[in-house]
C-alpha cells in the first residue's frame, strides 16, 4: 500500500519467509499452517530483534565508552505502544514483512495486531518518556532509559450493561516477551528499611530487607540513524527465592514468601495519573527502579574499579528525571557518594547536582508528591537523613540570602509541624542543575506561582522546553495515506528525521488539486477507522459526518463533563427543532478515556457518557445528526487509527491547568482542526497555526484567576443560559439513568454549587465557538486548507525538537550540535 520509502536492509521477503519458518520450529515446532498469529509475531519480532543485534553492542559500546556525555532517563513510566512496526520502519522491512507476511498466508495487520502493546504509562506523561526515547536514538545520541518492567501495565478498561468503568489486570506477558533481553549479569541489589549507625566517625546503613534488581533491555532503534540505544527495565526478585527448608516443613506458603514480597515491587503500574498516592508500594517501587539505575550508571562508565573518580561522573551521564517519581534519586546519589566511597560532603552535593535535572509535568498542587516522613524514616531511614542535611542546608542558605522565615517555612523540603512531610518537587528543584516546565505558558507559571519562591532564588536554574511528539509513529506509522502525500508534495521523505521541512507544504494549501487530494486522505482514513470500529468495537460512525473527538485521560480538569454538556445540549435542541433543524452539522462525537480507579467523580464522568450515548443512539431524531461512542480501553493502537480520521480535536481543559497536552501536536499534524482554551501547548499550536486555523474559546489564565478572587457562583450561568440549563435538567431528571434521579446528583450538586474548573463559566463560550466550527465544516475545502496549515506550521512539535532544545539549555548548554 505504502509508497514511502525507507532505508533499506538487506534481506529479501523470501528470505524474511524462511527467518520466521525457521524460528517457528525452533522454538514451537510449527510450521505456517498450524502457528497462530501470535506465534508469527513472535517469529518476526525475534527476527528484526536478531538482526539489530550487532548495531545494538556497537551502540552500547559507544554510549559506555564514548566521550559524548550520556542521558539517562528516569521514568516511572514508558508508554510504549507496540513494537514490531515501528522496528520494521527503522531497520527498513515493512515490505519485506508484509510480502513476507503474504507469503506466510498470513495478514500482515493481523501479525501486527497480534502484538499486545506495553502499556508501562498512564498517559501523556509516560508517551512522552517514549517519545524522547525515539528521538534521542533517531538523533543518534547516546542515551539509556531506566523504568521498571512491570509484570501488569496499565489497566485494562471494560464496562459494564450501566456503562460503569471497571479495571481488568493488564497481562501483557503472557504470551512471553519478544523484545525484552533478561540481563542476570546486570543484575543489582536494592536494599531497604533497618537502622543507621555510628562507626568510627561514619553513618553506616544497616538494611533490613533487599530484594534484586534484574534488568531486562529493550532496543530502541532510531529512524535512519543507525543506533540502537537501550531502555532498561527492572524487575523486582527475590534473592534466594526459594525457602526449600521451609518447603520441606510443608509451609509451601511460606517458602516462596520471599519471592512473593520481592516480585510486588515491580508487580504493578500505579494507575494515577496527575495525581499523588501516598501508597508505601510505590515508595518502595521508585526507590527500587532508582537505585538500580544508579548503581547500573555507575558500573557502565567505571566497570567495577575500585576507586572510580565520580567527580567525572557528570561528564559521563547526566539524569533528568521525569516529574517527582524518580527525585529520590538525589538522595541515593549522596549515599552513594558519602557512604560508599567516602566523598565530602561539598563535593558529593556539588557532583550531585551537576548530574541531576528536573521536568515537571503539572501545575496541580496535588499532583506535586509528598511522602510523609514516617514512612520515608522507616523505609529508608539512610536516606531521610541525607535529605535533612540538605534542607538544613538550605535553610541556612536562604538564610544567609535574607530570605524572611515565613517564605523559607513555605520553601523547605520537609515541612514542619505534626506530620511532616517532604516535598519532592523541592528536594527536585533545590538538587538538580536545571528546572524545566513542558510548555511556554507552564513554564511560566511554574516560575510566578507553583515555584515562584524557587525562581526568585535560583532565576537561572528554570527554562522551558516545550513537548514533542515522534513523527515516526504518530505520522509515518500511524497515517500511511497522510504520509504519501507530504512525501508526495515535497517530492522528498525527509520530514520523517526532519519535521520543520513541513512548512514546504505551506503554499500547496492554496493548490486545488492537493487540497482535494487532502480530502480523500481524510475521507479514507475516516472509513479505515470506520472499519475498525465496527471490527473492534461493534459500531460504525458515519464517514460522512464530522468526526469530533476528545481522548485522554478522565480529569475533572480536562473537562470532559464541558464537552458532554455540550452535547447534552445539542441533543436537546434537535429534540426541540426536529430533523429538519437548520443548524445541526451531522456529527459524530467520539470519546476514549480511563479513569484512575478510585476517582470516584472521574468514574461518574464515564457513566453518564455511556449513557448519553445510549440513549442517543437510539432516538432516531438523531440519526443523520449525532451520534456518539465511547469505545473502551483508549491506548497507543486505538490512537493509531483515530487521530488520522479526526475532524475535529477537543482540547478544553481549564486555562492554567494543563502543563501542556500532546495529543494536541498529534491531532494537529494529523490534519485535524483544534477546538481548545489558551491551555498548555496549545497557546503555542494557535500561535504556530493562525488564530484563524485554531477555534479557541474560554477564559484565560488571567481572567480565571479573576474570576476566583471575585468569587465564582457558578449557578448564575445555569440561571443566565437556556442551553446550559436544559442540559443538565437532562441530567438531573434522570434521562440518562433511566429515570433515575439520584444516579448523576454527585455531578449535578458539583456543577451548581462547586464546578472547581468552571465549566459553567466556559460553557456559553464553548456552545458558540462550536456554532463556529458548524459554519467552517459547511466549506470542505476552506477546512482542509486550515488543516494543511496546521499540518504546515506545526513541524516544531516533532520530538526530535525538544530533544535538541534539551541538548542546547539542558543536557549540554553551550554547545553546538
Ligand atoms: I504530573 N502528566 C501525566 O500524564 N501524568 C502525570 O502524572 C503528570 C503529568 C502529563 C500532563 O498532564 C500533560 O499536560 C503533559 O503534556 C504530559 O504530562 C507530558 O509532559
Amino acid at each position: 500500500m505504502t509508497e514511502l520509502t525507507e532505508p533499506r536492509a538487506s534481506i529479501s521477503a523470501a528470505e524474511f519467509a524462511e527467518g520466521v519458518r525457521k524460528r517457528l520450529v525452533q522454538r514451537w515446532g510449527v510450521d505456517e499452517a498450524a502457528a497462530s498469529p501470535v506465534q508469527i509475531y513472535q517469529a518476526a519480532s525475534q527476527l528484526v530483534r536478531d538482526r539489530m543485534a550487532p548495531s545494538w553492542k556497537c551502540s552500547n559500546r559507544r554510549m559506555a565508552e564514548g566521550t559524548t556525555r550520556t542521558v539517562g532517563y528516569l521514568s516511572a513510566e514508558y508508554l510504549l505502544g507496540r513494537q514490531l512496526p515501528n522496528a520494521l520502519l527503522d531497520a527498513g522491512m515493512t515490505d519485506q514483512f508484509n510480502e513476507a507476511m503474504r507469503e506466510l498466508g498470513f495478514d500482515p495487520d493481523d501479525v501486527i495486531e497480534a502484538e499486545h502493546e506495553p502499556g508501562l504509562g498512564n498517559g501523556g506523561l509516560g508517551r512522552l518518556a517514549a517519545c524522547f526515547m525515539d528521538s534521542l536514538a533517531s538523533l543518534d545520541l547516546p542515551a539509556i532509559g531506566y523504568g521498571i518492567r512491570y509484570r501488569y501495565g496499565i489497566f485494562e478498561q471494560v464496562f459494564d450493561a450501566n456503562g460503569r468503568q471497571s479495571e481488568k489486570p493488564d497481562d501483557w506477558l503472557s504470551a512471553g516477551d519478544a523484545w525484552g533481553y533478561r540481563q542476570t549479569e546486570r543484575a543489582q541489589r536494592v536494599a531497604f528499611g533497618g537502622q543507621v549507625t555510628e562507626q568510627g566517625g561514619h553513618r553506616v546503613w544497616h538494611p533490613a530487607w533487599s530484594v534484586q534488581a534484574v534488568p531486562y533491555d529493550y532496543p530502541i532503534p532510531g529512524y535512519a540513524s543507525g543506533r540502537i540505544n537501550t531502555l532498561r527495565l527492572w524487575q523486582s526478585e527475590a534473592l534466594d527465592g526459594f525457602d526449600l527448608q521451609r518447603f520441606n516443613q510443608s509451609d509451601y506458603g511460606g517458602a516462596v514468601q520471599a519471592q512473593v514480597r520481592a516480585n510486588t515491587i515491580s508487580a504493578i503500574l500505579y494507575p494515577e495519573d496527575s495525581n499523588t498516592d501516598g501508597k508505601r508500594l510505590r515508595l518502595e517501587q521508585q526507590y527500587f527502579f532508582v537505585a538500580a539505575s544508579l548503581a547500573d550508571a555507575i558500573a557502565t562508565f567505571y566497570h567495577g574499579q575500585a576507586h572510580p573518580d565520580l567527580s567525572a561522573l557528570p561528564d559521563h551521564i547526566c539524569f533528568q528525571l521525569n516529574d517527582t517519581h524518580p527525585v529520590i534519586g538525589i538522595a541515593e546519589l549522596m549515599r552513594i557518594l558519602l557512604d560508599d566511597f567516602g566523598y565530602e560532603w561539598a563535593q558529593a552535593w556539588e557532583i550531585t547536582q551537576r548530574t541531576f535535572n528536573y521536568t515537571c509535568h503539572t501545575l496541580l498542587p496535588e499532583a506535586l508528591e509528598e511522602w510523609p516522613r514516617s514512612l520515608f524514616a522507616e523505609l529508608l531511614p539512610r536516606h531521610m537523613e541525607i535529605i535533612e542535611r540538605i534542607d538544613a542546608d538550605f535553610v541556612r542558605y536562604l538564610r544567609d540570602e535574607q530570605v524572611d522565615q515565613e517564605r523559607i517555612d513555605a520553601m523547605r523540603i520537609i515541612t514542619r509541624g505534626e506530620d511532616p512531610t517532604i516535598r519532592m518537587a523541592y528536594l527536585a528543584t533545590v538538587g538538580s542543575t536545571k528546572v524545566n516546565g513542558v510548555a511556554q505558558l507552564h513554564s511560566r507559571l511554574l516560575q510566578e506561582v507553583t515555584l515562584r519562591d524557587f525562581h526568585t532564588v535560583y532565576p537561572g536554574k528554570f527554562t522551558n522546553v516545550t513537548n514533542g511528539v515522534t513523527p515516526r509513529r504518530f505520522m509515518r506509522l500511524a497515517n500511511p495515506r497522510l504520509s504519501d502525500l507530504i512525501t508526495e508534495g515535497l517530492g522528498t521523505d525527509s520530514w520523517v528525521a526532519d519535521l520543520s521541512k513541513l512548512s514546504g507544504l505551506e503554499p500547496l494549501a492554496d493548490d486545488d488539486g492537493f487540497v482535494a487530494r487532502f480530502m480523500h486522505v481524510k475521507d479514507d482514513n475516516k472509513r479505515d477507522f470506520a472499519l475498525y470500529a465496527q471490527r473492534r468495537y461493534g459500531f460504525s460512525p458515519d464517514p460522512s459526518t464530522m468526526f469530533d473527538v476528545m481522548v485522554k485521560r478522565l480529569h475533572e480538569y480536562k473537562r470532559q463533563s464541558l464537552k458532554i454538556l455540550a452535547v447534552i445540549a445539542d441533543y436537546s435542541d434537535i429534540i426541540a427543532g426536529g430533523s429538519d433543524n437548520h443548524r445541526a452539522q451531522p456529527r459524530t462525537v467520539i470519546f476514549g478515556a480511563k479513569a484512575a480507579p478510585g476517582y470516584a467523580m472521574a468514574k461518574l464522568t464515564i457513566q453518564l457518557i455511556n449513557n448519553v450515548a445510549r440513549v442517543i443512539n437510539a432516538d432516531p431524531r438523531t440519526d443523520g445528526l449525532l451520534k456518539v461512542y465511547f469505545p473502551a480501553n483508549y491506548n497507543i493502537s486505538m490512537a493509531e487509527h483515530l487521530i488520522p480520521a479526526t475532524d475535529l480535536d477537543e482540547q478544553i481543559s481549564q486555562a492554567g491547568k494543563e502543563a501542556s497536552g500532546t495529543s494536541n501536536m498529534k491531532f494537529a499534524l494529523n490534519g485535524a482542526l483544534t477546538v481548545g482554551t489558551l491551555d498548555g501547548a496549545n497557546v503555542e499550536i494557535r500561535e504556530k497555526v493562525g488564530a484563524e486555523n485554531f477555534f479557541a474559546f474560554g477564559l484565560n489564565v488571567d481572567q480565571v484567576h479573576a474570576l476566583d478572587a471575585e468569587g465564582y457562583a457558578p449557578m448564575a450561568y445555569y440561571d443566565k443560559d437556556a442551553r446550559l440549563r436544559a442540559a443538565i435538567d437532562m441530567v438531573a431528571s434522570g434521562a440518562f439513568s433511566h429515570g433515575d434521579r439520584d444516579t448523576y446528583r454527585k455531578l449535578v450538586q458539583d456543577w451548581l454549587k462547586h464546578d472547581q474548573f468552571m465549566v459553567m463559566a466556559d460553557f456559553g463560550a464553548y456552545m458558540d465557538a462550536q456554532r463556529r466550527i458548524d459554519q467552517a465544516y459547511r466549506q470542505p475545502d476552506q477546512w482542509a486548507r486550515k488543516a494543511i496549515l496546521n499540518i504546515a506550521r506545526c513541524g516544531s512539535f516533532s520530538s526530535d525538537r525538544a530533544v535538541e532544545d534539551y541538548l542546547t539549555r539542558i543536557w549540554m548548554p553551550g554547545t553546538r550540535r
